[in-house]
């Protein structure tokens, strides 16, 4: 993000601090949305009731810590976060913020709350050392609240709208989900930079029947969904996970392995009829000498396509039990999921935050409107329509849309070219990342003129004329961060094109499973891995004041009567 971006809107809620001196409230939530700048980004996790919120959160984060529950089975607004040991900490609407206590296991941890009155606690933060948080917090959007159909989807629509960004799962995504990320466009900041939303079509290995190319078929199933009209325009991209098998690849015990390579070393005449359906698998006549209990557990840590994945992927070689784990992983669909994680969410986190904060300001405007609050109102229609980085995501949402008509080719350099793809260079130029700085400056350098000969030209309409001249503004500020002819020798090593990319927490080359939370021998290690010197330890510790009390007057919006800025950009 430009610096001018965040700069501008701190600059704004200062001011907004100021004007609301005198209301303790707004002021509070005002400093809290300053001091957001310097965490992690918020990644809301939602979707309907056992779409598979908590284990994809588990998998995730390489441990089982969710689902976090209270009195009745009940779950509250749920945080995640990296830490340097485990802890969970509740917070209520009124009183002090009380440590919980928690029970370490071989996989995870539990909050432990069989001795503790918890129903008055609105919020549970759990921290858990892992790097796969470093740069994100992730938040379950509670679906048990003891709520109607309709209470649910307002609790949801409420962590939507004030999520950085979201993860939104659904199996097969119905209209009651199309509808709720409908709703998540409404709104003065919502309607003109639309929230950043991958939809996670969860349970993958149960997509078509749970037969044995499932996960093909979710792969072909989030095709046809990223072209659907109606779906195109509410989600930045469609991934299909299976987060119980990537759970298991993350957590892959020898035992384990030792089981499923015995199934995979019986003939497949003599085994497959028992792995179709759970009953024959856990029923008489198992032609492998593993016991039912174990065969039980099995059932419960892959279910049955993961069983049968798993068999399959050791016949084709994957015959150790890291290689099998690190490739369940892979065919579950996470490795992409973390790929569209990074691309799409943590490389724009600051333009995301700070559309977040600008959520939270029209928010406090509507809820004490002031005389002296329009003129906050117009310099953040001003900041929305005129910051290059929300016209681009602007650009984005609306590229599927009715009004800018570009033929498929143009939509998808446009796309590309304001960073759909990723933000760096050889991302927004399609290319790859060991193309030297001298070709990536002659194809920005083609992409600039071809792009501004169509932001003049009088032969296309006016929308894309507009849409032309953002990407000219992309490739001008692409080409202005890379290096100029005369600095080449400075910038040798470079090594590639990306440059310094401080957001990113993904390792490009391993497999998840050797990006940091399991050793090599695949183990998880138990705590140390948090990096001192990682963004949450420059950030500053969540305060009691919490500004996503589901409960809390404030963030009952009243978005019926937003308008999108007349200016809008589309
Ligand atoms: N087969 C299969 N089952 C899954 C998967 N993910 C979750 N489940 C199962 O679905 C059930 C619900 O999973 P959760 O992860 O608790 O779902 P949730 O969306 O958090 O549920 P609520 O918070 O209660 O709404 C559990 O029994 C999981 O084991 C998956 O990828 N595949
Ligand atoms: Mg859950």
């Amino acid at each position: 993000m430009s610096r001018g971006l965040s700069e501008s809107v701190r600059g704004l809620l200062n001011e907004a601090t100021y004007l609301y001196r005198d209301s303790p409230r707004a002021t509070s939530r005002l400093r809290r949305q300053l001091s957001r700048f310097t965490e992690p980004l918020r990644i809301a996790v939602a979707g309907p009731p056992r779409s598979g919120k908590s284990t994809l959160i588990n998998a995730i984060m390489g441990a089982e810590i969710a689902p976090v529950e209270i009195a009745d089975g009940r779950s509250v607004l749920t945080w995640y976060e990296d830490g340097p040991e485990a802890a969970a900490t509740g917070y209520s609407s009124a009183g002090p913020a009380v440590e919980l206590p928690v029970v370490r296991s071989a996989g995870g941890m539990r909050v432990d709350l069989a001795e503790r009155r918890t129903d008055d606690i609105s919020e549970i933060i759990v921290t858990w050392p892992t790097r796969a948080l470093r740069h994100v917090s992730l938040v379950e959007a509670p679906t048990d609240t003891g709520s109607d159909k309709d209470g649910r989807m307002r609790t949801t629509a409420k962590v939507l709208r004030n999520a950085d960004a979201v993860l939104y799962l659904t199996r097969d995504a119905r209209g009651s989900d199309l509808d709720l990320l409908r709703q998540a466009q409404e709104g003065l900041v919502a309607s003109t930079v639309p929230p950043q939303v991958i939809l996670v079509l969860s349970r993958a290995d149960e997509i078509g029947g749970g037969q044995m190319d499932s996960f093909l078929a979710g792969r072909q199933l989030a095709r046809q969904l990223q072209r659907n009209p109606a779906v195109d325009p509410l989600c930045l991209s469609v991934v299909p996970v299976g987060g119980l098998v990537a759970l298991a690849g993350r957590l892959l015990s020898e035992p384990e392995f030792t089981a499923l390579s015995a199934m995979a070393a019986t003939p497949r005449g003599e085994l497959d009829a028992f792995l179709l359906s759970t009953d024959r698998f856990v029923g008489a006549g198992f032609p492998v000498s593993v016991d039912v209990e174990t065969r039980q557990a099995l059932l419960e840590r892959l279910g049955i396509s993961g069983v049968r994945l798993a068999a399959t992927l050791i016949r084709a070689g994957n015959d150790t039990r890291a290689g099998l784990a690190a490739e369940l992983v892979r065919r579950s669909g996470l490795t992409e999921l973390r790929e569209s994680i990074s691309r799409y969410l943590v490389d724009r986190r600051e333009a995301l935050m700070a559309r977040s904060a600008l959520v939270a300001l029209d928010a406090t405007l509507r809820s004490e409107p002031s005389r002296t609050a329009r003129k906050l109102h117009a310099e953040m229609e001003r900041i929305l329509v005129a910051t290059h980085d929300f016209q681009e995501l602007s650009l984005l949402a609306a590229l599927p849309g009715p009004r800018l008509r570009f033929d498929e080719e143009e939509a998808a350099e446009v796309y590309r070219l304001v960073g759909g793809n990723g933000t760096d260079p050889a991302a927004r130029l399609g290319v790859d990342y060991a193309v030297s700085n001298r070709e990536l400056v002659t194809l920005g350098a083609e992409a600039l003129r071809r792009w501004q000969h169509k932001a003049e030209s009088p032969l296309v309409s006016l929308d894309q004329r507009r849409a032309a001249r953002i990407v000219v503004r992309s490739c001008e500020s692409m080409l202005a961060r890379l290096p100029q002819p005369g600095d080449w020798d400075q910038h040798r090593d470079w090594g590639d094109s990306r440059g310094p990319d401080p957001g990113r927490d993904l390792d490009q080359t391993g497999q998840w499973s050797q990006g940091g939370d399991l050793d090599e021998t695949g183990q998880r290690r138990q705590g140390g891995e948090w990096d001192q010197t990682g963004q949450w330890s420059q950030g500053g510790r969540r305060t009691q004041d919490r500004d996503w009390d589901l409960t809390g007057e404030w963030i009952r919006e009243d978005t019926s009567s937003d308008a999108a800025p007349k200016t809008a950009t589309w």
